[in-house]
């Protein structure tokens, strides 16, 4: 038994030299290919905290998942990557990790669990925390490892992750390397309190305080005491590991805020000398094994050299690919419409039949009644928002679902947009489908970073390994007096972000249709309400149909202008058609309904008929999705038009309160009608 014993810790321990030495050789090599040019942009090495990420890494289940930061060769390396890919990467080749579309801060193998190194400081935390909600939530034992340095620690999102994760007792052990500096600033200059680890013990967090990061045993062990915690359902663990980096922080860095002598002190405990010789001293390995290790080591990151330097990069063309997962909408400029899988495109110029007389519902009851619908017929649909349970949500959108699915699935959150979302990102990544709900545009960006950085973007990051099939809900918009911070219409913000789907239905059809659509997609989608259409009645089957993403619908016929909107300005422009046509002139209704992807081959074919295109919205003028629009219509369209194309926009001003003058902030039908008029 006991020689059993010394050897599998025999073979365990000259595995971590090998995979310590793996890392450092990688990283010297990566310093000197970056000095010839092969490697652009940062680098940043992970030379002197090798022993982190092997004690750490190797005693992961093959299920537990890793996100990390952008230091993040060492832990794709640990967790088992093919160095040849990972060189590649760097390299920016087509057999890169990430098919050279993430480059060294962004690696990725999801088929290793590996879901990500992050760039964006702190980034990664709510995403790990929502997949440790979809490990607990789908009983999988599957703990999440989230890695972050020590200048993680004053983001919001680290609070904002540490409780949620410590709330819900999810599955997730949060590392912290502190290796003592941010990029060239001491810990002790960003962080007035006594010890990280005393920032987790706060939430009540179990937690192994200054963990030393140079012993790899020490840091296994710590670990697997913390994985162990996390997996038996007792909540998330923290771990504090002191370590080092030898290096700069990046290639750029000549460090010069700290003193040679403190290097010195650190580098006499250099993680790889003192396993070399622990090993040595307790018989484990000879030096004729170690250097046998050494060469093969020093082979292998050569074979990884070769690998990237010989393979290819990809076509410029595949900058346009894993943008988005779900096919559903590519311009089918081939048949007319945006297309989604299964579904005939729409290329008629005729009002829809989508919007029937007044009746039945209203617009909060459709998408009530489709979210009930979702939350009934699959399980991995859950809802997670703040006050949406007893509350029922700040629009009373949710109200009676906490009733009827239970607070596992209509999930009352803290007040922390960042974590919502990032919750909602990791939840979805981890194979749920998650509803959030943010309470409105304007508060959705604290959470922007996330959705911008976040779930836009990874998919690309990860060459198309990711899919974040997220529904964000939010309200935009103003009318209610409710001043500049709860008024404002920031969709063309998000509606510029490639990766992302924004909707914005006007009627309550549209409502259940889209919402319907926006749970097939693989992608997130940003789903826009208004307050003021929340009372707006219309008529709503209760079957299954969908209004394809990226397809806009004639609201109304007419042959000398056209008027293109969306949301609440759809009303709007419908009153001031009524009464152009009481004058004889008949206006064209487009209701763009999905402003990314933008159908224009609706928006064109009305406005090759009309030749005339005023294009309506509540945002600001200034830099506006109307802009974009115009500039589209004028690109592909100038030859058909009989004058400019016009804009009604909100005012350039912060929201005011007062009645009137909120009045005077907004576009109205007056406006529209003179508009309208001026170009005929
Ligand atoms: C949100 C954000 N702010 C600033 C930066 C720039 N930045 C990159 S790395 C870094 C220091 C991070 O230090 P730490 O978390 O301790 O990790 P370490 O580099 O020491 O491993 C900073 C400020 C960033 N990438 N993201």
């Amino acid at each position: 038994m006991a020689r059993a014993t010394l050897t599998t810790e025999k073979s365990q321990l000259l595995q971590d030299y090998r995979l310590m030495l793996l890392i450092r050789r990688f990283e010297e090599t990566s310093a000197e290919m970056y000095g010839r040019g092969k490697i652009g942009g940062f680098l940043h090495l992970y030379i002197g905290e090798e022993a982190v990420a092997v004690g750490a890494i190797k005693v992961l289940e093959p299920q537990d998942y890793i996100l990390t930061h952008y230091r993040d060769h060492g832990h794709a390396l640990a967790r088992g990557m093919d160095p040849r890919r990972l060189m590649a990467e760097l390299f920016g080749r087509a057999t890169g990790c990430s098919r050279g579309k993430g480059g060294s801060m962004h690696l990725f193998d999801t088929g290793l669990g590996f879901m990500g190194g992050y760039a964006i400081v702190g980034g990664q935390l709510p995403i790990a925390t929502g997949l440790g909600l979809a490990s607990q939530m789908r009983d999988e034992q599957r703990v999440a490892l989230v890695i972050i340095g020590d200048g993680a620690v004053q983001e919001g999102e680290f609070h904002e992750s540490l409780n949620l994760a410590a709330l819900w007792k999810l599955p997730v052990v949060f590392l912290c390397e502190n290796n003592g500096y941010g990029m060239g600033t001491p810990i002790s200059k960003t962080y007035s309190g006594k010890g990280i680890h005393e920032l987790a013990r706060s939430y009540d967090i179990a937690c192994r305080p200054q963990v030393d990061g140079m012993d790899v045993l020490a840091v296994r062990e710590a670990t697997q005491e913390a994985l162990t915690h996390a997996r038996s359902g007792q909540g998330p663990c923290f771990l504090e590991v002191l370590t080092y980096r030898f290096r700069g922080h990046s290639m750029a860095d000549p460090v010069e805020y700290r003193s040679r002598e403190e290097e010195e002190q650190w580098k006499q405990r250099d993680p790889i000398q003192i396993l070399r010789r622990r090993l040595q001293e307790e018989g484990h390995a000879s030096v004729v094994e170690l250097e046998a290790e050494e060469r093969a080591v020093e082979a292998e990151v050569e074979e990884a050299v070769r690998f990237a330097d010989e393979s290819p990069v990809l076509p410029p063309e595949a900058i346009f690919e894993d943008v988005y997962a779900s096919p559903p909408t590519t311009p089918a400029s081939q048949g007319g419409g945006w297309r989604v899988e299964g579904e005939e495109a729409s290329s008629s110029p005729q009002p829809s039949t989508l919007h029937p007389p007044p009746s039945q519902v209203t617009y909060r009851e459709a998408i009530r009644t489709t979210l009930r619908d979702l939350l009934r017929r699959d399980d991995r649909v859950f809802l997670m928002g703040e006050d949406i349970g007893e509350y029922g949500g700040a629009y009373a959108v949710t109200r009676g679902l906490l009733k009827e699915f239970g607070p596992e699935r209509v999930r009352n959150t803290p007040i922390a947009e960042s974590a919502i979302v990032g919750a909602g990102i990791g939840a979805a990544m981890g194979g749920m489908r998650p509803i959030v709900e943010i309470m409105t545009i304007n508060f959705s960006l604290l959470a922007m970073d996330q959705i911008v950085n976040h779930a836009a973007k990874l998919r690309s990051m990860s060459g198309g390994q990711i899919k974040v099939p997220l529904v964000i809900r939010t309200v935009s918009g103003g009318g209610n007096q409710l001043g500049a911070q709860h008024s404002q219409s920031l969709e063309g913000w998000y509606a510029s972000v490639p990766g992302l789907k924004v909707v914005a239905p006007a009627t309550p059809y549209d409502a259940r249709g889209l919402l319907l659509a926006a749970l097939d997609q693989e992608d997130p989608v940003l789903f826009l309400e208004h307050s003021l259409l929340y009372g707006q009645r219309g008529a709503v089957p209760e079957t299954d149909y969908r209004v394809p993403i990226g397809l806009a619908d004639v609201k109304r016929a007419g042959r000398d202008a056209t008027v293109i909107t969306y949301l609440r300005m759809v009303p709007v422009v419908l009153r001031a058609a009524e009464r152009l046509a009481q004058e004889g002139i008949e206006v064209e209704v487009v209701d763009l309904r999905s402003l990314r992807p933008l159908d224009m081959d609706t928006v064109l074919a009305s406005v090759r008929r009309t030749s005339r295109a005023v294009v309506v919205e509540e945002a600001w003028r200034t830099g506006g999705f109307a802009a974009e629009v115009a500039a589209r219509i004028q690109e592909e369209a100038f030859d058909d038009l009989d004058g400019p194309v016009l804009r009604v926009a909100g005012a350039d001003v912060p929201m005011p309160y007062a009645r009137e003058l909120e009045r005077a902030a907004l576009p109205s039908e007056d406006e529209i009608v003179r508009a309208v008029k001026s170009l005929l």
